[in-house]
This record gives C-alpha cells, sequence and structure tokens, in this order.
C-alpha cells in the first residue's frame, strides 16, 4: 500500500515532510486538503486524526500527525542511513532541540500572523507579531554562529522542519543579510538545494501570493533578499 499524506502545499508542516520524504526518496501518495475551505472537518480525517490537522501520515495501519512526528518517523523506518536524524544521543538531542524550538515557537508565531491574514482577513500586522518574527531570525542567526545547519554540520530534520516556516516567515519579513549573515547563508543554501522548488518553493509561492490577494495591495518587495 502506498504512504498517503493528507497535506496542502501552502502549509508550512506540511512543506517540512515532502522535503524529508524527498531526501529521503521515500514517494508519497498525497491528498490535498484545503485548510482555508474547512475540507478538514472532512469524516475521515478526522476518523484518522481527531485534531483534525494536516499533515497527516497513514502508512498502513499506521497513522501519525504532527510534521515532527512525521519526519522522524520517515527517517527512522525509511532512511537507509541516519544523517538526518541521527540515534546517537547528544546529535539526537540537538536536533530534538531545533524540532521542539520549531514546535514551540516558529510554527506558532507564523501560523498566528497567517491564519489572522488569510482566515481573519486582517489587513494590519500588528508590531507584537512582526517584533516575534525579528526576535526569532535574531536567535536562529545566533543558533547558526558556529555551525553550517542548526543542529551542527550535517543537515537534519529540524533544517527541513525550521527552514518552512522561516520561508514562510519571509512572505512578512524578508531576511536581512546585515543584520542576519548566518541566517541568511543558510537559507540561501537550502534555496539551492536541488529539490527545494517542487517541495518548499512552489507552495511557499502560491501562500505569498494568497497573502497578497487578502492583503489587498503589493508587499513591500523592495525588501526581499
Ligand atoms: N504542530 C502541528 C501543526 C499542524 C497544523 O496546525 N496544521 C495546520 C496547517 S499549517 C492545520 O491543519 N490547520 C487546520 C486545523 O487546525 O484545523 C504540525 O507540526 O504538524
Amino acid at each position: 500500500m502506498p504512504i498517503k499524506l493528507f497535506y496542502n502545499e501552502m502549509s508550512p508542516s506540511c512543506r517540512a515532510v515532502l522535503l524529508t520524504a524527498r531526501a529521503l526518496a521515500v514517494d508519497l501518495e498525497l491528498e490535498k486538503v484545503n485548510i482555508y475551505a474547512k475540507e478538514q472537518i472532512d469524516e475521515n480525517l478526522i476518523r484518522l486524526n481527531p485534531d483534525h490537522t494536516i499533515p497527516t501520515l497513514v502508512d498502513n495501519d499506521v497513522v501519525i500527525w504532527d510534521s515532527h512526528e512525521i519526519v522522524s518517523y520517515l527517517v527512522e523506518k525509511y532512511g537507509e542511513e541516519d544523517s538526518l536524524y541521527p540515534k546517537e544521543s547528544t546529535q539526537r538531542a540537538l536536533v530534538d532541540q531545533k524540532l521542539n524550538f520549531d514546535s514551540d515557537t516558529l510554527f506558532p508565531m507564523i501560523n498566528a500572523i497567517i491564519s489572522s491574514i488569510v482566515i481573519e482577513n486582517e489587513k494590519e500586522i500588528s508590531t507584537d507579531k512582526i517584533s516575534a518574527i525579528t526576535e526569532a531570525y535574531k536567535l536562529l542567526d545566533a543558533f547558526l554562529e558556529d555551525s553550517t545547519y542548526l543542529a551542527g554540520d550535517c543537515l537534519t530534520i529540524a533544517d527541513f522542519c525550521c527552514v518552512a516556516n522561516v520561508s514562510t516567515a519571509t512572505i512578512i519579513i524578508p531576511i536581512s543579510t546585515e543584520k542576519y549573515p548566518n541566517l541568511s547563508t543558510w537559507y540561501r543554501n537550502f534555496k539551492n538545494l536541488e529539490y527545494y522548488e517542487e517541495t518548499n518553493g512552489d507552495g511557499l509561492n502560491k501562500l505569498d501570493a494568497l497573502v497578497e490577494l487578502k492583503l489587498g495591495r503589493p508587499r513591500n518587495k523592495e525588501l526581499c533578499d
């Protein structure tokens, strides 16, 4: 049976799974859920995932939701080696630490902003929300001071989860190369990854266009990196 993913490419949590699956060369059968039309309150999805969130992964009789659990499951089960999610305890702790940062800080922050624009039709973004993004950029820049990736010198699932949310934050505030040089380099390296556009870039562009449409005005593009 194919591995099925309930998803929407505009969702950063789903894009983290697409990045990971592509890095592992795992094929997914994709079932699109339009979260903005509340299709997630579909009975089939609720039966599988009472929390009715995407991504939700179905692998035979196993159902997993929460992107962080899904990406670690995919590496554990289908990775030919463990570099994306190392088994060694210290390295694993460093990856888990950044996965938790993504889950506790980055996702709630960006989800609150995007939902306010796309679902609640708000036209202004409060200064508190803007400051939360710049604070997160500052922290990420510090995390990347002495390493190429977020959990050391190897690409891991923590980078996939965080880049999906950071790239979404750039829709609102581009990353300044001057203020956040380490973060800029990390993000630029991601954009050069051969499978970046198909797994993250395309969905990000669709979300960007939707945000622009909902705000009813072009965003401040000249600030883009
Ligand atoms: N922490 C979860 C967040 C999942 C989540 O909230 N996904 C959003 C889309 S980005 C969603 O499904 N929203 C619809 C809903 O909550 O009903 C994860 O990483 O998977």
